[in-house]
């Protein structure tokens, strides 16, 4: 087999390097998304980035740093940097949690190989693309915006030949003379249907590279290989808390609209994995966003092939009964997420959520009338408006909703916690008080410090009007308490992994009590001494960090047990090279 050097090796860094050496509490910070603390999650445009360089004759490879090192202690990410030596390294920052270490691999490259360029993406990077330039040297270029494919496709030709930047979209680079120069952004494209998240691509890049943990996407994904389709870039929605609003992708991508990808792609791309994934696949985008015509142009492609995935479709206002009438004659088995925020309305208009619980709530009882599988609501702790008494209010809600819609398999409510940072360029971000948010820390040096604190409440970024950190803390492991302790009484899960769940809430609480006693310390000698020990007790991010809200296979869709067709993937990795996909 041909190992190819590749021309762009795309690393995707663990939160804090090296978690391993130095855990901490990272708190329940991705208890609701498939990932670990360490959010090992690879952006999904690496996908996209590495099927459309290919296409165009160049050699990508994905190394999910994060992933290694979480599955194999042992796995020497120094060795790695060293032994490879591509045109260039591509690294992303995405999601600011990845701050540090983003910084810390990038840091390692320069140190290793002074010649071979550092390039940050993504759209934490791209918010902080001139602070990242100015004070961390061995990055190079910031490729900025949210579609980066033609952009990077640009550069990487251009390293290979005369090293001219100038004309380069979306580029911030740094000339000899240390000036930092900033391109525009202007390559926005006004939709998505020549771009393609192929997962087939991604099998046969795993078979090239014989890497199967470098292309994994989380840690438990082999065992649930759920996948994700996108339906847009950009949102039109203005969530005062989210960096990736209608205002914030204006203000920062230079995005005046969505991107969509067209309705016919949208189900193609999910009948190609139900080719050989039988596992769920999430719809991400609501399809009603871009217009009902989208929305029923995807579900007539859809009623074509009545294919036996669990299809996830996420809403950002409640269907109406005539919408989720024709998802359920289109899709076998459907499934729906919504993210209600609040059960009090005032908070969740407050947040930008523009409707009211009796539409949520008849919205429930339509999508079980019609057969929906599963109803995932998302509720959320440090929100503008919201104290520590409406966060419990919220379970409460959750115990009438489950008391109304019995027998309650169906529906699951969450909760958990706006965190580790508030998204940088969302509007709370950039006008905090007027929200009535405290930020703590703006720059990227404040936030790369954070994680280098002991638990998740010194990491967390802000504090409201209504909770500070403490209360934040607080309410969110006495909400997650007594969430876990309604959906054991109304059988959503059993006895044993309720008390598995409260056991890891107690436990978290108890540490970081002894951490607050050791940060109040007045000696910095003992206090630094106390902490050291405290730490390096044998210690897993599973003890205090995961399944503290709620377990996190709760998240978990029905699939067939059979969840890969062994055959069609055997076939897909052995296939000569077929030509490039058609678009459009
Ligand atoms: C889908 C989504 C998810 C999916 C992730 C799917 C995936 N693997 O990408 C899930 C649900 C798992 C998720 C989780 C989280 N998310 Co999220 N997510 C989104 C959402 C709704 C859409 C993202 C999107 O459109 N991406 C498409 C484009 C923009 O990105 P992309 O195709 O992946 O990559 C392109 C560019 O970004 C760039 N790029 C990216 N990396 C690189 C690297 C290089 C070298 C280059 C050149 C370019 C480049 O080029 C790519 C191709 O053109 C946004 C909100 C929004 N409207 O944007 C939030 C958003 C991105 N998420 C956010 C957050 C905070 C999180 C979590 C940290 C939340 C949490 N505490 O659990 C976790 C992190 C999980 C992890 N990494 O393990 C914030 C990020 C704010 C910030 N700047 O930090 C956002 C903006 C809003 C929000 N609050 O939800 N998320
Ligand atoms: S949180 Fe709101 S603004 Fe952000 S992606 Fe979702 S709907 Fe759009």
């Amino acid at each position: 087999m041909n190992m190819a050097t590749a021309d762009l090796i795309l690393l995707h860094p663990p939160t804090y390097y090296d978690f391993r050496k130095r855990p901490g509490i990272y708190g329940p910070i991705s208890d609701v998304v498939p990932s670990t603390p360490v959010f090992e999650m690879y952006p999904i445009g690496f996908a996209s980035l590495s099927e459309y360089l290919e296409r165009h004759g160049l050699k990508v490879r994905i190394i999910n740093v994060a992933l290694k090192m979480l599955k194999d202690e042992s796995f020497d990410v120094e060795k790695l940097i060293r032994k490879n030596r591509p045109l260039a390294f591509g690294l992303d920052l995405h999601w600011m949690a990845h701050v540090h270490g983003a910084l810390a691999l990038a840091e390692m490259i320069k140190r290793f190989h002074p010649d071979i360029p550092v390039i940050l993406g993504g759209l934490s990077a791209t918010y902080y693309h001139e602070e990242i330039m100015r004070n961390y040297l061995f990055v190079d270029f910031v490729m900025r915006g949210d579609s980066t494919e033609k952009p990077l496709l640009q550069l990487l030709r251009t390293l290979k030949g005369k090293r001219e930047f100038k004309n380069i979209p979306n580029l911030t680079y740094r000339d000899g003379a240390n000036g930092i120069h900033v391109n525009p952004i202007t390559y926005v494209p006004e939709d998505l249907n020549d771009i393609t998240i192929d997962y087939r691509h991604i099998m046969k890049k795993v078979v090239r590279y014989m890497d199967p943990v470098g292309y994994q996407p989380f840690v438990d994904w082999y065992s649930y290989p759920v996948t994700a389709v996108f339906t847009c870039r950009g949102c039109s929605y203005h969530c005062k808390t989210c960096g990736g609003s209608s205002r914030t992708f204006r203000s920062m991508g230079n995005r005046t609209k969505p991107a969509y990808r067209s309705p016919e792609l949208l189900a193609q791309d999910i009948f190609n994995i139900s080719e050989y994934l039988n596992a769920p696949i999430m719809i991400i985008g609501d399809i009603f966003q871009p217009g009902e015509e989208y929305g029923f142009n995807f579900l007539r492609k859809m009623k074509t092939r009545r294919i036996d995935n669990h299809i996830a479709f996420e809403f950002f206002v409640p269907p109406s009964r005539d919408q989720l009438e024709r998802i359920a004659e289109s899709v076998k088995y459907f499934n729906i997420e919504i993210s209600p925020e609040s059960h009090d309305e005032e908070v969740r208009k407050a947040f930008g959520r523009p409707y009211a619980n009796p539409p949520m709530e008849k919205m429930i009882a339509d999508a079980i009338d019609l057969g929906c599988k599963r109803i995932d609501l998302f509720f959320m702790i440090g929100l503008p408006k919201q104290t520590y008494e409406s966060v419990m209010e919220t379970v409460d809600y959750c115990r009438l909703l489950l008391e109304r819609f019995q027998p309650c398999d169906k529906l699951f409510p969450f909760i958990s916690p706006l965190a580790p940072f508030l998204d940088p360029g969302s509007a709370v971000f950039e006008e905090p008080e007027k929200f009535g948010y405290r930020l703590l820390y703006r720059t990227v040096e404040e936030h790369r410090q954070a994680l280098t604190t002991p638990s998740w409440k010194y990491i967390l970024n802000y504090e409201t009007e209504w909770m500070d950190r403490n209360e934040i803390v607080a309410s969110t492991y006495e909400s997650g308490r007594r969430l876990n302790r309604l959906k054991t009484e109304f059988g959503l899960i059993d006895q044993k992994t309720a008390a598995s769940v409260e056991m890891r809430i107690e436990k978290a609480l108890r540490m970081m009590e002894e951490i607050d006693q050791i940060l109040a310390m007045p000696n910095l000698k003992e206090r630094e001494s106390a902490l050291e020990s405290l730490l390096n007790q044998p210690f897993s991010l599973e003890t205090y960090s995961m399944s503290t809200v709620c377990e996190k296979r709760e998240l978990e869709w029905p699939t067939r047990f059979i969840r890969m067709n062994l055959f069609k993937i055997i076939k897909t990795l052995i296939a000569r090279r077929k030509p490039p996909i058609r678009h459009g």
